[in-house]
């Protein structure tokens, strides 16, 4: 009796191990399985995770002398507050030249897109500078908003048209809109809005980095590298690479920086020499001695044949470059 006794408790007692052994083993092939689950998980949730970590770490967001380079991620609490805070609308003007071809081909979307989408709840007023008024279209703006066009002289050939853009914003905000407007935003036409900018776009001088360019190294910027050249940047030096298809600020920033870019334009010009990439050159070489105090991200003037990607969110689009069509003049 007490012989089966012990017997049966000996196996009891290895049946009990066998049973915890057991348990061990379908315990780690479970974790097994299921660390393999998470693994494969991650993979297939893979694109949610790396732009939450792209977003944060892998983004630059202040550049060495200290402007916030904002993306579409990025709000300015200072400025939201000031916007809610019961104060009248800030009033912002966009310029934008629609001249000769451009402005039936791009100006509708334009104008239309930035409803839907540009600073809404401000006071926004858009100067349209073109050499045909009477082709503007009408399109239905919110209230609190409205468009002006002003008829601009036609350059013959393109380069003087986008060039001669810095005079005459610099003239404009000079003359008319200083103390009128808050902020300012320069834009080419041949972009269209396809997502919100809110307040954090605004600050005193704003320039946009090149889509094409964000992630590369002055080096390899298409700075104007002709010392003769007033535009001209030695190799070795600059921050970035900015689009002129976008820059904005208070009225004393686009008047400084207007009239600084155009001081190098005409400079070349009585030189007999032409920068590289025309107004956008001097841009580059203005933003690089007088710092913006704000750079946004390319998502707010985004190439589209680049992979979307490549940012968080894209918030302007510029259009596939048609130059044969739309350029009267080579
Ligand atoms: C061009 C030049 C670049 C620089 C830049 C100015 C090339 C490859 N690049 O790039 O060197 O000068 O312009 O930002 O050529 N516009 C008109 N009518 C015209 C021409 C221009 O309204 O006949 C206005 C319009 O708002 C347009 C803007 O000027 O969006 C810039 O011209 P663009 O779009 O032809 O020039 P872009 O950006 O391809």
């Amino acid at each position: 009796m007490l012989r089966r006794l012990a017997g049966s408790s000996v196996r009891g007692r290895l049946g009990l191990w066998l049973l915890v052994a057991l348990g061990c083993i379908v315990t780690a092939f479970v974790l097994h399985r299921h660390s393999c689950d998470v693994g494969e998980g991650e993979k297939v949730w893979q694109p949610e995770l790396v732009n939450h970590a792209r977003t944060t770490p892998e983004f630059k967001r202040m550049t060495e002398w200290g402007t916030p380079i904002v993306w579409s991620d990025t709000l300015d609490p200072a400025q939201v507050d000031s916007q809610d805070a019961g104060g009248p609308p800030l009033r912002v003007v966009v310029t934008v030249f629609a001249i000769g071809r451009y402005l039936d081909k791009y100006l509708p979307r334009f104008l239309g897109t930035a409803e839907r989408y540009f600073l809404l709840g401000y006071e926004v007023t858009y100067f349209v500078l073109t050499d045909f008024p009477s082709k503007v279209p009408v399109i239905d703006l919110a209230p609190g908003r409205s468009l002006v066009s002003i008829k601009v002289k036609k350059q013959a050939r393109w380069q003087d048209i986008c060039m001669d853009r810095m005079k005459t914003i610099g003239d404009l905000v000079e003359s008319t809109l200083t103390g009128l407007a808050d902020y300012v935003f320069c834009f080419d036409v041949d972009q269209y809005f396809t997502g919100p900018w809110g307040p954090e776009v605004l600050g005193d001088t704003v320039a946009v980095i090149h889509a094409g360019f964000f992630s590369k190294g002055p080096l390899t910027f298409p700075y104007e590298r002709r010392p003769k050249s007033a535009a001209y940047i030695a190799h070795g030096e600059g921050d970035f690479y900015y689009h002129a298809a976008v820059f904005g600020g208070c009225c004393s920033g686009v008047v400084n920086a207007t009239r600084g870019i155009f001081r190098g334009i005409v400079r070349d010009r009585e030189k007999g020499i032409e920068a590289i990439w025309h107004d956008e050159s001097h841009l580059n070489r203005y933003f690089f001695d007088n710092k913006p105090s704000k750079l946004l991200s390319p998502e707010y003037s985004w190439d589209p044949s680049m992979s979307w990607k490549d940012v968080p969110s894209v918030r302007m689009t510029y259009w596939p470059k048609e130059y044969q069509k739309v350029r009267e003049h080579p």
